[in-house]
């Protein structure tokens, strides 16, 4: 099952750009040899890989942070440019990459929904620095606040609508330093972190958080779920570029990524930070699988949708 009708539409970012080492640009490799997309459709989902994006240059010296915001903004262009020329009838999987991509992935959406999503952000960090408060010089560490519009125009100018700070919200935060936090509280954006996760449990927040994306009048734009792998606990996935201790339960996350095929309104779903370089057992490319499955197996309204617009069937009823 796959060509012009294939569903589910997997687009690689194999980009590093943002990231202070080079193993997750060959992320997207790595899962599409794993053989996600087999996998993918043994659990009767019509999954085709699109394409995987590249970087056009090497990254710039880690000392030029004009240079290094220009060659990620240009990836994230690029990125947003193929995913909002995608085809209508389809659902599209993006792939990292390092989480500067989500840059690409959320402008382009939003573009393609014509609004603004809400988001669900899932990450060990807040990614919610700019290049005037970042400590690192990292630019993976800042693509939700140019996503909500702040910082350098290099990034935050992405051609697209800008999040919605009200329909924005993190899981399972447990990293950060204060600029980051700062800007989020300013801005309204709701943490679920760590901590908060463990007193109340992970199902209770995530469902507060699902409700925070998908609120709004006619929910324009409808809303999309970010995957940083490093959310998940370091015990159970250590192949990632920062990995932080006490984590999510990777199961536990999937098992609720099954509310997601009830959602008519989700509009997109991106799986960031894979390090096939540390992952000799290849479960990195196991819990892929196991979270796109999970959102998108049989039952998915989203793919129940495009269905019937094509009036076709190939893949498994509920
Ligand atoms: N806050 C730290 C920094 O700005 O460098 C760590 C950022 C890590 C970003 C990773 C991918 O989510
Ligand atoms: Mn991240
Ligand atoms: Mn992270
Ligand atoms: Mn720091």
């Amino acid at each position: 099952p796959s060509g012009p009708h294939s569903l589910l539409k997997i687009i690689g970012a194999g980009s590093a750009l943002g990231a202070p080492h080079p193993g997750s640009a060959a992320g997207p490799d790595a899962l599409e040899a794993s053989g996600l997309v087999e996998r993918l459709q043994g659990l009767g989902i019509a999954a085709e890989w699109l394409e995987t994006l590249k970087p056009l240059a090497a990254p710039p010296d880690g000392t030029d942070m004009a240079g290094r915001l220009a060659a990620n903004a240009e990836f994230a262009r690029r990125l947003a440019d193929h995913l909002a020329a995608l085809d209508p009838g389809s659902f599209p999987l993006v792939l990292g990459g390092d989480h500067a991509v989500a840059v690409g992935t959320w402008r382009g959406l939003a573009r393609r929904a014509g609004g603004a999503p809400g988001l669900v952000w899932i990450d060990a960090h807040l990614d919610s620095h700019t290049a005037g408060t970042t400590h690192s010089g990292n630019i993976h560490g800042m693509p939700l606040a140019a996503l909500l519009g702040e910082g350098d125009p290099a990034l935050a100018g992405i051609p697209g609508p800008r999040l919605d700070p009200a329909r924005t919200c993190i899981v399972g935060a447990r990293a950060w330093e204060p600029e980051e936090r700062a800007r989020l509280d300013r801005l309204g954006v709701r943490i679920f972190d760590m901590q908060q996760v463990r007193e109340r449990g992970l199902a209770a927040v995530f469902l507060d958080a699902l409700a925070i994306a998908r609120s709004g009048t006619g929910r324009e734009g409808g809303f999309g779920v970010s995957i940083d792998l490093d959310a998940l606990d370091p015990q159970a996935l250590p192949a990632v570029t920062c990995p932080e201790a006490g984590g999510i339960d990777p199961q536990a996350l999937a098992d609720l990524l099954l509310t997601l095929r009830g959602c008519g309104d989700f509009i997109g779903l991106e799986i960031v930070e894979y390090r096939p370089d540390l992952d000799p057992q290849g479960d990195g490319a196991r819990w892929v699988a196991e979270f796109a499955g999970a959102a998108l197996g049989p039952g998915s309204y989203r793919l129940r949708e495009k269905e019937r617009h094509y009036g076709a069937s190939n893949y498994a009823p509920l």
